[in-house]
């Protein structure tokens, strides 16, 4: 996923009204019953609801194309035919649904818990026992349901990642990324491997974490070193930070201070961000010695050791982002 704009196009339909039933009574010594021909139940709804787990349009992927059900026939006896059932479209907050043909906006979905109807399924047809008249005693006809209605949208969503990841050329955020979720960033031992931001979803549970790779930093990068800082501005709205310090190079103890000096340039907002300081490749080191080093210098921070090799540390990591993300503020 490069792209911080997620969308897809569904194409939707509501369900059809039921036909009404011809029926006439039949009971035993009455020859000529009257008309009891039931209404047809109502079509199936298309609507959105927001739910705030929901942070990408993955989900709808799959399956483009949706049709509630129609509803079903009346019976004779005046029984009514069942209503077909809806459809609901769960979407996360921040979603603009657009006409695909025109692009334009019908709705913004916001607010979380709303539900919106889109398409109205339609109404059942009246079953014969409605058209009985002075003139007509034993109608031979019904209705027939009202159509659904066929729409084709762009769903549209702007992405704010939830946790940015910040660190040197090759300290391992990639790596990071491509073991937590589904995104396959380009992973390679030279600096500067990655030279656009790029998500990846992260799935706890019921609730998906985005996480956000962006190219490493050096000393000097607010000055023009390297890429730059630029690209922290793809970060700027996350709700917390991921500082990434290679525990296997020599200077590592240098690193967080050089990065949030980076970081302060660009944004001292954004040096105040939440964050969790990630020492990487501990499968390398002969002992944790450099990571209890790190915890000594700042026992202010949450820090958390880690390998995306062997896979070490990533559930503590996990746990970290989960609750940097939940903590309102
Ligand atoms: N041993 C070991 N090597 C790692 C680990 N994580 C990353 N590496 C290696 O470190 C090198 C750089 O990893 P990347 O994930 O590309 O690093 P990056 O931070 O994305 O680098 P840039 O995109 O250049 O900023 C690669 O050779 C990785 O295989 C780890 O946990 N253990
Ligand atoms: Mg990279």
């Amino acid at each position: 996923m490069h792209h911080f704009i997620d969308e897809v196009i569904l194409e939707l339909s509501s369900g059809s009204g039921g036909p009404g039933c011809v029926s006439f009574r039949r009971e035993k010594y009455v020859p000529k019953g009257g008309p009891d021909g039931g209404d047809g139940g109502k079509g199936g709804d298309v609507l959105f609801v927001v739910r705030r787990n929901l942070k990408t349009l993955r989900h709808l992927k799959k399956n483009p194309i949706l049709k509630a059900q129609n509803g079903f026939p009346g019976e004779g006896a005046l029984r009514h035919g069942k209503d077909g059932e809806s459809i609901e479209i769960p979407v996360p907050p921040g979603t603009v649904i657009k006409d695909a043909e025109t692009g334009e906006v019908l709705k913004d979905l916001t607010e979380e818990g709303t539900s919106w109807v889109f398409l109205m399924g339609g109404r059942g047809g009246k079953g014969n026992a409605h058209f009985k008249s002075a003139k007509n005693q034993a109608p031979r006809f019904a209705q027939k349901g009202q159509p659904g209605k066929t729409a084709r949208v762009k769903v549209e969503l702007n992405i704010i990642a939830d946790i940015g990841f910040v660190g040197f050329p090759n300290a391992g955020k990639s790596s990071l990324l491509k073991v937590l979720t589904n995104a396959r960033p380009e992973v390679a031992s030279y600096p500067f491997t990655t030279k656009t931001p790029y998500l990846g979803v992260l799935t706890v549970g019921e609730e998906d974490v985005v996480l956000a790779d962006i190219p490493g930093i050096l000393e000097g990068a607010s000055a023009g070193v390297g890429l730059g800082i630029k690209f922290l501005r793809h970060i700027s709205r996350t709700k917390g930070l991921a500082f990434l310090i290679d525990l296997s190079e020599p200077g590592y103890l240098q690193h967080f201070d050089i990065l949030l000096r980076e970081v302060g340039e660009f944004s001292t907002e954004l040096a105040r961000r939440k964050r969790v300081l990630v020492g990487t490749k501990i499968d390398l080191l002969e002992s944790l010695q450099p990571l209890e080093e790190l915890k000594r210098k700042y026992p202010g921070e949450t820090i958390v050791g880690i390998s995306s090799i062997t896979r070490q540390g990533l559930d503590a990591l996990i746990q970290v982002f989960v609750r940097l993300v939940r903590e309102e503020g």
